[in-house]
């Protein structure tokens, strides 16, 4: 049976975590395990997590990590641990449920198909959208930051190089140094999606809703993005000789 870990970080998701968990694992994927990934956050989301892997046995982990250390350190540290565990697919999805949890099914259905080594649940494919409560102007930035600013600027083929809501078959992540991955947040996203390209694996998009999400808060804010578009710059600097050749392989890692 195929194993899938679904990794979710969180911080401060008291209110979702419970429901987010409970609508995972209701959804039809055989061997689906949940990994949370929480940064000892003030609200008592850690506790919420313990009482969750307590409740379900073998079919909820939680991980607590020490301090705040954004999004792109505790995925490391979950791809890590998903590995080590045995996952022959692991996926990674927000607490806020801004990634539709029903599109996971199809997604975990295409990352077995050959050819297919990570999905990506896509706002910028036929079929995708934003939530309508993103006005215009958040709407465009979005879209130029994915669509024109990292794709001319990376050159990748992925339409929604920073969207959080993928599933990697193992090979990819044993294949990837995490040591290479130095951005956090928005970008980590981006320099993921840059190196698996690099490397000569393949994308493969399913088009998703966006919702904004309804219950705590979200984190951006313009010196977030202005940070984000320069680290861009970084990012192609130090992956743009990368080949597939360079590669690990799970023998010698
Ligand atoms: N473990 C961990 N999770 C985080 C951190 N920052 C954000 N998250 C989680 O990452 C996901 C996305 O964060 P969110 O605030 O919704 O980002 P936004 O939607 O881009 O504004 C949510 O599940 C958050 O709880 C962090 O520093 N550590
Ligand atoms: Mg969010």
């Amino acid at each position: 049976m195929t194993r899938v870990m679904v990794l979710i970080p969180t911080y401060n998701e008291a209110e979702n975590l419970a429901h987010m968990v409970q609508t995972v694992l209701a959804l039809p994927v055989e061997g689906l395990e949940i990994m949370i990934l929480d940064d000892s956050s003030p609200d008592g989301t850690g506790a919420i997590a313990d009482a969750l892997a307590a409740e379900y046995p073998g079919r909820v982990h939680a991980v607590h990590r020490p301090r705040k250390e954004g999004l792109g350190r505790a995925y490391q540290d979950g791809f890590a641990r998903a590995l080590a565990a045995g996952a022959d697919l692991i996926a990674q999805m927000d607490c806020d449920f801004s990634h539709p949890p029903e599109k996971l099914p199809e997604m975990v259905a295409r990352a077995l198909e050959p050819g297919h080594d990570v999905v990506v649940g896509s706002r910028y494919v036929p079929g995708g959208t934003l939530d309508t409560a993103w006005g215009w102007h958040r709407k465009l930035l979005s879209w130029w930051a994915n669509r024109v600013y990292i794709h001319l600027i990376l050159r990748t083929r992925v339409h929604d190089a920073t969207g959080g809501y993928r599933v990697f078959n193992r090979r990819v992540l044993e294949a990837i140094d995490f040591h290479w991955v130095r951005s956090n947040g928005y970008i980590f996203q981006a320099e993921m999606a840059y190196i698996i390209e690099r490397l000569g694996f393949t994308i493969y998009e399913v088009p998703i809703h966006f919702a904004e999400r309804r219950l705590g808060r979200s984190k951006m804010d313009l010196r977030i993005q202005l940070e984000a578009a320069l680290r861009v710059w970084q990012v192609l600097a130090r992956h743009r000789h990368l080949t597939p050749a360079d590669r690990l392989h799970p023998a010698r890692a």
